[in-house]
């Protein structure tokens, strides 16, 4: 019989780390998650995934800890000893990085070091991935694949470039197997509320049920290339199983601006969403990445990876779990 496999997850609470843990769990990992210390309850993503961790058959294991506390990953991960690294947490608010840039190059940027370290002290042989962005391509036209140059245009995406370098510096100055998954927007019903697509879905239920009436919108020109959270994690797993580590491109290849997504949840619920969406310059970033469209092709060639879900069925699907969670 074969040993169980154990994996950690930084950012468990998160979109993607809940949808991961699912994932493993689902696989027969035994899965762990670093979860941060908050005076409210910060588990809502994974409480259904909730094990008692004194069973013998547990296969799930929370660890308080915190990006900025490198002594605290050192303990973690020579005490966990994983197989695999699946690295996610983060300071992921475009936005909030321009007023917290400094928090966000210490968390985004150098906490990836903190981890990667932390791993090369444990003298482990443990496959990494890092959750790198296409923000990092910023400014640069798409489509954009994995040669295309990063001109990142926020905080968070500059700490991206940064944590993307550190990945590829370990995997060839200490021979780890680490790799970047340079993931494009992907969203589900788990998305931050304060995301644009979320924010969107959320607003056209809550207007649809006569909770509320408007919503405010920064700007609704940028393009974005919006898939399907579920899917991403699926490709993430599949770059930690492949023969050598190197770096992968995930996206649709589809491109959409903000005002189509609008259009698209407020057509789910039947409503005219210029009755509804106003303009607050509150959500304006003093510098915007424009566009972005991204290439899958070499994702789709080694990991048999390809996107399913595209975004006016991502819209209907993130806005009917809003009607259905507000019914209750
Ligand atoms: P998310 O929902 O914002 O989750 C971020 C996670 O990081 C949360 O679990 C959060 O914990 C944790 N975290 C934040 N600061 C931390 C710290 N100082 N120490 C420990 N944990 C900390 O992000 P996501 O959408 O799942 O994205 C996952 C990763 O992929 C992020 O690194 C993000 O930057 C990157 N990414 C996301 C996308 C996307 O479209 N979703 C695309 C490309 C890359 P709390 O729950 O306590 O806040
Ligand atoms: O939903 P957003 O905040 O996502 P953004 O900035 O593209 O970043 C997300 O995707 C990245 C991958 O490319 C991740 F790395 C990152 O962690 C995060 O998950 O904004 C999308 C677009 C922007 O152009 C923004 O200016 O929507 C525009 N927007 C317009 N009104 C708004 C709003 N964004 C937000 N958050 N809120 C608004 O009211």
């Amino acid at each position: 019989m074969s040993e169980t496999k154990r994996a950690l997850i930084t950012g468990i609470t998160g979109q993607d780390g809940s949808y991961l843990a699912e994932l493993l769990l689902e696989k027969g990992y035994e899965v762990h998650g670093i979860i941060r210390r908050a005076s409210t309850f910060n588990t809502h993503r994974i409480d259904h995934l909730y094990q008692d961790p004194h069973d013998p058959d547990a296969r799930l294991f929370l660890h308080y800890g915190d990006l900025t506390d490198a002594s605290r990953l050192v303990t973690l991960i020579a005490k966990v000893a994983p197989q695999e690294v699946y690295h996610l947490a983060a300071q992921s608010h475009v936005r909030v990085s321009f007023d917290e840039p400094e928090y966000t190059g210490n968390t985004t940027g150098v906490g990836t070091t903190r981890l990667l370290e932390a791993i090369r002290m444990a003298g482990i042989d443990t496959r990494f991935y890092q959750a790198s962005s296409s923000e990092m391509f910023g400014a640069t036209p798409p489509p954009q694949n994995e040669d295309t140059p990063f001109y990142p245009r926020s905080p968070y995406g500059a700490a991206k470039v940064y944590g993307y370098w550190i990945a590829r510096n370990y995997r060839e100055a200490h021979d780890m197997y680490a790799v970047n998954g340079i993931l494009f927007n992907h969203e589900s019903p788990r998305r931050g509320e304060t995301f644009v697509t979320r924010k969107i879905a959320r607003a056209a239920a809550r207007i649809k049920l006569g909770i509320d009436t408007d919503v405010y919108l920064g700007n609704l020109d940028a393009v974005r290339d919006w898939g399907y959270a579920p899917e991403y994690v699926e490709g993430m797993w599949r770059m930690l199983q492949a023969d050598e580590p190197t770096d992968y491109v995930l996206a649709t290849g589809t491109a959409y601006t903000v005002r189509d997504f609008v259009r698209f949840c407020f057509d789910h619920v039947g409503l005219d969403w210029q009755e509804h969406v106003k303009f607050d310059r509150t959500y304006l970033r003093p510098t915007e990445v424009d566009s972005l469209i991204g290439d899958a092709t070499k994702a789709q060639e080694i990991l048999g990876w390809k996107a399913q879900v595209l975004p006016p069925e991502l819209a209907s699907i993130m806005t009917q779990a809003e009607l259905d969670a507000h019914r209750g």
